[in-house]
């Protein structure tokens, strides 16, 4: 059960449309992986980080840092995930390092014990309903387009992206578009303030599943109180950065829906405690997106086979995000997509994909 050394791999991967936020545009996903090198196994886990702080306070080039001179140093030859999370408890925040060294340690570990992900998380499901994330687009008859070829391939829930100026009249047109049947739910990013509580109440007439995160992430007092004001329920993803975040808010009733992302609290351990508080409590939990490559969407969809995944999240397949994907790529059956059953998270990069990538650092771990 040896860990012999970690490698950190970088590359760029387009996307096949823009992705636009109330904080920024995407045009293609810069990449961090870590390889977790054992005598016979190996083990990847993706970095969910941005080129940029605007989702939150990490960023790639940060990640790399924290990962090298911090993370790295903590693990030993005979290192679990478990005690990689204790060990890293003590360095405060930087969740998505944590959770991309944590992720590439479980696929090692899992792999050399000939268990899935899934199984070791205690999935019930073999696949996962699929919904589809829409950035904000120029026009409204372009976000029609767009949100119908979603529909016409079969997603099974649609999310608006929205930010104020673009929000209400979105919605209806979309509505009043696809009807009333279809799953529809919206992210603001944190683009609103608590003034907006009335603006954001005109929304309650679109029956919508729920609004994420409308406030500031520290803003939770101000979520409180536009839970009590609006009808729409109010889901939590920036903000909930921890099992103890997410059980804070919930007492404080600043939401009543929780979206998990493992790279967003620091690792699967770390998102399986959230998961099971949330089931615990009657509340839904869905498996939110990065815009992940296939080792991170393999990954996250063994953690929304789980049985309190009630609602469908952002993972799409593949060819939502990228022409090729570093794996072989994920699809969409009957707007679901399979969970991965084979040791480990089930994939791996394509040797062919990795060729374009580039190691850019090796760290031998000391035997213990
Ligand atoms: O992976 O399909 C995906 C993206 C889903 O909207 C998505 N993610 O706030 O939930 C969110 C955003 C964060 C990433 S935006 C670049
Ligand atoms: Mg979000």
């Amino acid at each position: 059960m040896t860990l012999l050394g970690v490698e950190l791999w970088r590359g760029e991967i387009d996307l096949v449309s823009p992705f636009r936020t109330s904080f920024g545009t995407e045009a293609s996903r810069e990449l961090l992986y870590v390889r977790a090198v054992g005598d016979s196994h190996a083990g990847w886990g993706e970095c969910v980080a941005m080129v940029e702080p605007n989702y939150s306070s990490e960023y790639l080039e940060n990640c790399i840092q924290v990962v090298s001179r911090f993370l790295v140093p903590l693990l030993r030859a005979d290192s679990s995930a478990e005690e990689f999370v204790s060990l890293a408890a003590p360095i405060r925040g930087n969740y998505m390092s944590k959770a991309c060294v944590e992720a590439a340690l479980l696929d090692l570990r899992l792999r050399q014990q000939n268990i899935s992900l899934a199984k070791f998380l205690g999935a019930t499901k073999t696949r996962v309903a699929s919904g589809v994330s829409v950035g904000i687009q120029d026009s409204l008859d372009d976000l029609v387009r767009v949100v119908g070829e979603y529909l016409a391939l079969g997603y099974l829930r649609v999310k608006l992206k929205i930010e104020p100026g673009t929000d209400i009249e979105l919605v209806r047109t979309v509505r009043k578009e696809f009807g009333d049947e279809l799953l529809l739910q919206v992210d603001a990013n944190a683009a609103y303030t608590s003034a907006d509580a009335e603006h954001l109440k005109k929304l309650d007439e679109f029956n919508l599943l729920l609004i994420e995160q409308p406030l500031p992430e520290d803003d939770l007092a101000g979520h409180v109180k536009l839970a009590k004001i609006i009808n729409t329920p109010v889901c939590l993803d920036e903000s909930i950065t921890s099992f103890d975040t997410a059980r804070g808010a919930l007492d404080l009733e600043a939401c009543s829906i929780i979206n998990i992302k493992p790279g967003r609290v620091g690792g699967y351990l770390e998102a399986k405690k959230i998961h099971d508080l949330c089931l615990s409590r009657g509340v839904p939990v869905w498996c939110g997106g990065m815009l992940e490559t296939g080792i991170g969407r393999a990954a996250n969809l063994a953690l929304a086979a789980l049985p309190g995944f009630t609602l469908p999240g952002d993972i799409s397949a593949s060819a939502r995000y990228f022409a090729r994907d570093i794996t072989k790529p994920f699809t969409l059956e009957n707007g679901h997509i399979e969970v991965p059953n084979t040791v480990g998270i089930g994939a791996k990069p394509l040797p062919e994909m990795l060729a374009d990538f580039k190691k850019i650092a090796t760290f031998e771990i000391a035997a213990n």
